[in-house]
C-alpha cells in the first residue's frame, strides 16, 4: 500500500516536473516576446509590403504593429485623441505637416540617425512644404485624379465635370471623399475656374455650394475616402470617384481592375508627397528613426514602391524599380506636371475657416 502511494507520489511529481519543464521551455520565448520592443506604425491602407515589415522586425529585433487610416483627417483626429503616445511613426501628406507641427502632434526628426538620407532625390532633401525635412522624411509621392469604369461611362471628358456636371454623369453612382476636404474643395474650385489650389474664402464658399448641390443628386452615393471608394468602383458598385494614381496602378498590376481608367483632369489635380513623421510623445523614438532609415535604404525603398505602385523619392532605389513605375501614370511627363499642383498648407485662423466651410459642405 505504502509502495503504491509512493509510486503515485513519484509519478505525480514526474508529471508535474515534466509540465514545469515543458511550460518552462514554452514560457521562455513568450516572456522574451513580451520584452520585445514594439514599434507602432500608423499609415495609409495598402501602403507597406508585409515582407518589408518582416524584414524590419528581423533587423530591429522588435515587433512592428501596423494600424491603417484612409485620410489625413482620420489620422490627425486619432492623434488628437491620445494617438501621439499610442503610435510612433505616422505618414502625413505634405500639406498637413505644418499644421501637425503647429498643433504639437509631431516632433523634429534627428537627422544624425539617418545615414541613408542622402539617398533621397535632391529636391526631396529640402522641400518647400517642410524646409530641410525638419519634421518629415519623404516616403512616396503621387497624384490625385479621377478613376472611372469605361464599361459604364463612355469616353467622359478628362475633367472634374465627371464629378460636378450632372449632364456628364446623370445616372451612375459616384462618391466624394470624406477626408480633410482639401482635394474635394480644390476639385470643385478647379471646375469653377479658380484653379486647384484655391485659397480665397469666396472661392471656398462657391466650391462648398457646388458640393452641396452635388450631394443632392440622386446618383450621389455618399462620402467615401479614395482607397475604399476605389474598391467600390472595382466591384461595380460605383462608376467613378476621386482616386490616387498608385492605388489604381496597384489593382492594374494585380489584375483586379485592368479596365479602369485614371486621369488627371484638365483643370488641374494634386501632386503630393507622403512622409514619415515621429509623433510628439512616441514611446519608441529610436526605433522610429531606425524604421525611417530602413525605408530610406535603396533596396527597401525599391521594394516599397514595387509593392504599393507609388513613385519613389529615393534616387538610389530608382534603378531597381519596376519599369511600369517610370511610365506617365506614375512619373507624369512635363505636360502633366504643369497641371499638377502642391496644395498649400493651412494653419491657424485660415485652417479653422476652411474646416468650417468644408464641414458645412458635407451637411
Ligand atoms: C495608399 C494611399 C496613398 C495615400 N493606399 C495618398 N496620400
Amino acid at each position: 500500500m505504502k509502495d503504491r502511494i509512493l509510486k503515485k507520489i513519484l509519478s505525480v511529481t514526474a508529471v508535474l516536473s515534466m509540465t514545469m519543464l515543458t511550460q518552462g521551455f514554452s514560457a521562455a520565448p513568450a516572456e522574451a516576446q513580451s520584452n520585445v520592443p514594439v514599434l507602432n506604425l500608423f499609415t495609409w491602407s495598402d501602403y507597406i509590403d508585409p515582407a518589408l515589415v518582416t524584414k524590419f522586425e528581423a533587423q530591429c529585433h522588435c515587433k512592428l504593429v501596423e494600424t491603417d487610416y484612409d485620410s489625413n483627417s482620420e489620422m490627425m483626429a486619432k492623434l488628437k485623441l491620445g494617438g501621439t503616445s499610442q503610435y510612433d511613426v505616422v505618414v502625413p501628406s505634405n500639406f498637413v505637416i505644418l499644421e501637425m507641427a503647429d498643433e504639437g502632434l509631431i516632433q523634429p526628426v534627428d537627422h544624425s540617425k539617418l545615414s541613408n538620407f542622402s539617398n533621397l532625390i535632391e529636391r526631396f532633401q529640402n522641400p518647400t512644404y517642410d524646409p530641410g525635412d525638419k519634421y518629415s522624411i519623404p516616403y512616396q509621392w503621387g497624384t490625385t485624379g479621377m478613376v472611372y469604369d469605361p464599361a459604364k461611362l463612355k469616353n467622359p471628358p478628362q475633367s472634374w465635370s465627371l464629378l460636378f456636371d450632372p449632364a456628364v454623369n446623370p445616372n451612375y453612382p459616384f462618391v466624394l471623399p470624406k477626408g480633410e476636404g482639401r482635394n474635394e474643395i480644390s476639385a470643385a474650385c478647379a471646375y469653377l475656374g479658380y484653379g486647384f489650389n484655391c485659397m480665397a474664402q469666396d472661392q471656398w464658399v462657391a466650391a462648398a455650394k457646388l458640393i452641396k448641390q452635388t450631394r443632392k443628386r440622386p446618383n450621389f452615393a455618399g462620402f467615401v475616402d479614395e482607397t475604399p471608394a476605389l474598391s467600390q468602383v472595382k466591384t461595380g458598385l460605383l462608376a467613378t470617384s476621386i482616386a490616387f494614381n498608385g492605388d489604381v496602378g496597384n489593382c492594374h498590376a494585380d489584375g483586379s481592375c485592368r479596365t479602369l481608367q485614371y486621369f488627371i483632369p484638365k483643370e488641374g489635380g494634386d501632386i503630393w508627397v507622403d512622409t514619415m513623421a515621429i509623433t510628439s510623445h512616441a514611446k519608441q523614438p529610436a526605433l522610429a528613426l531606425e524604421f525611417i532609415n530602413f525605408i530610406l535604404d535603396a533596396k527597401n525603398g525599391a521594394q516599397l514602391s514595387n509593392f504599393n505602385q507609388y513613385a519613389s523619392p529615393n534616387a538610389a532605389a530608382t534603378p531597381m524599380l519596376q519599369p511600369v513605375l517610370l511610365t506617365p501614370m506614375f512619373s507624369p511627363p512635363d505636360t502633366e506636371m504643369s497641371r499638377l499642383v502642391f496644395l498649400s498648407p493651412l494653419t491657424g485662423a485660415k485652417l479653422k475657416l476652411f474646416n468650417a466651410i468644408w464641414t458645412s459642405a458635407m451637411q
